[in-house]
């Protein structure tokens, strides 16, 4: 290990390593706090080819690699194990935006470039840049992908998956793969850029990507509406697609219970109904030039009893207070205290279903829990977060949580949906990767994973 640590300590240069335990605190646990890893050194390599020449330094020595990037990640993927035998390796410095070409609605970026900075280069250049979540001001692109991460804007545009037209990856034994083409068009062979985007670290590590831009969307409604029931949500959505068509940008769904959280926790936050209602979506809508298309809409779906009350943004000002309120769930409820994650998807024809047999088997199940529910309704996810009631001995704590997770996860998966939607496997939910992708999927994963990775060297015990 101590020729290993020199070697990369020359290859990345005197800035571009620490070993300090304030320089290391921040990166080895994740922002819940949930797990705590170690390591003898991070290091922050600036280009691709120190990148390789550090994956060529631990193949030849056997050393396991973390990739981090902006560390908000949700299933502890970014941190190292407790050995202290895994290098953690830094995207932050590799940030540069390589190329702006307006012409063809494409962007070339390192890795490590924050999400902001990508979206902000967009638009300076007159394009848009869709990919938006709470954490962009410190996520990384390199992140993003890894992840496969959703957010706000995939109604209208897709997954990170589907902004990609290339990738730069390097591979376990230091080799540069390439792909960084900018082609909308390209039928040459498989597609090898899709195998690592969503592999969270463990198949190669991203240097830079290809990403696609698109015309700015132009001038946006926002309205919060209020609807009796979850599932009321879910036809509101289908009545709106009929008069709006693709126009909705953004259709997100949250429980009073969760603005109420981010009432009490985040300051200057306050919904602005009157009367208290169970349910809450809010929207953004791109007008095309039409101010009242959105009240128009929601006029009529009122009219058909699909909501209850509704409150459209008179300014960009009160629109962004309401996002601000969205944006401050996930920090709302980490200061509230502990609770279950589930990340999960439903065809949306069966989010209903999910969210009426969820309720009634929560009620058996733990009948003191609070359930958490907010998410992506527009995209069939749901972070259908549970906290268990105080007072459980940790033991009790932690059995109560299993039941809870996997009556969750088994019913969704009777529905045909997903135990990850966005967030990914990481660390925290690699147990449940087997018991609902068995079978000949997950014996595929494993040979990828065996020929990309034969040392197993990347991000070991994470996701496979
Ligand atoms: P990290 O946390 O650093 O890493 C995540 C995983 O990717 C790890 O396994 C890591 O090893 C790997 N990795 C990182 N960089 C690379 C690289 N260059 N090459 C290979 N592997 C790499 N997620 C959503 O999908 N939708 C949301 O709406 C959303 N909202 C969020 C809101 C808040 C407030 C927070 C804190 C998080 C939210 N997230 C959301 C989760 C998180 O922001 C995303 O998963 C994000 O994509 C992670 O990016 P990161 O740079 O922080 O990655
Ligand atoms: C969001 O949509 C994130 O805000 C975080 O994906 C979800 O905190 C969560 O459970
Ligand atoms: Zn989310």
């Amino acid at each position: 290990m101590t020729d290993l640590i020199e070697r990369l300590k020359t290859v990345v240069g005197p800035a571009g390593w620490t070993t300090s335990a304030g320089g290391l605190e921040p990166h080895l646990t994740e922002w819940r706090g949930v797990v705590f890893g170690k390591t003898p050194i991070m290091v922050a390599p600036d280009t691709t080819e120190k990148v390789a020449q550090i994956l060529r330094a631990c193949a030849d020595a056997g050393v396991a690699v973390v990739a981090q990037g902006g560390n908000t990640g949700m299933c502890a993927g970014a941190v190292p194990d407790e050995s202290g035998d895994q290098i953690l390796l830094s995207l932050s410095r590799l940030n540069r935006i390589r190329n702006v070409d307006a012409i063809n609605f494409s962007i070339e970026v390192d890795a490590g470039c924050v999400l902001e900075s990508v979206q902000d280069a967009a638009r300076d250049a007159g394009r848009y840049f869709p990919l938006s979540l709470g954490a962009e001001g410190s996520c990384q692109i390199g992140g993003n992908l890894a992840t496969n991460a959703g957010g706000i804007n995939v109604l209208r545009y897709g997954t990170a998956r589907a902004l990609v037209l290339g990738l730069e990856v390097v591979l376990a034994d230091g080799t540069v793969l390439s792909s960084l083409r900018s082609l909308r068009k390209d039928t040459a062979g498989y597609d090898l850029k899709q195998l690592f985007i969503g592999s969270e670290g463990t198949l190669g590590i991203i240097t830079a990507a290809t990403l696609r831009l698109f015309p700015d969307p132009g001038e946006m409604a926002t309205a919060l509406v209020a609807v009796q029931r979850s599932g009321d949500a879910v036809c509101l959505l289908a009545n709106l697609r009929h008069s709006l068509a693709d126009r909705i940008e953004s259709f997100e769904l949250v429980s009073a219970r969760i603005f109420g959280l981010v009432e009490k926790h985040i300051a200057g936050c306050a919904l602005p109904f009157v009367e208290h209602h169970p349910w809450y979506v809010l929207m953004d809508v791109a007008t095309g030039g039409d101010a009242e298309v959105l009240e128009a809409a929601l006029m009529s779906a009122a009219g058909e009893d699909l909501l209850s009350d509704a409150i459209i943004a008179k300014n960009a000002g009160e629109a962004e207070k309401l996002w601000r309120m969205r944006h401050s769930i996930g920090e709302a409820e980490r200061q509230e205290g502990a609770s279950l994650k589930h990340d999960i998807s439903v065809p949306i024809s069966r989010m209903q279903e999910f969210l009426e047999r969820g309720d009634n088997m929560l009620q058996k199940l733990a009948p003191d829990a609070l359930l958490l529910a907010f998410g992506h309704v527009g995209d069939g996810n749901l972070h259908y977060n549970v906290q268990l009631p105080d007072g459980l001995a940790d033991a009790e704590r932690a059995a109560a949580g299993e039941r809870v997770t996997v009556g969750i996860y088994d019913l969704v998966a009777e529905l045909g949906g997903s135990f990850s939607a966005e967030h990914g496997v990481g660390r925290l939910k690699k147990p449940y990767l087997e018991r609902y992708r068995g079978g000949a999927e997950i014996g595929l994963m494993r040979q990828l994973k065996a020929l990309l990775d034969p040392d197993n060297i990347l991000n070991p015990g994470k996701v496979i």
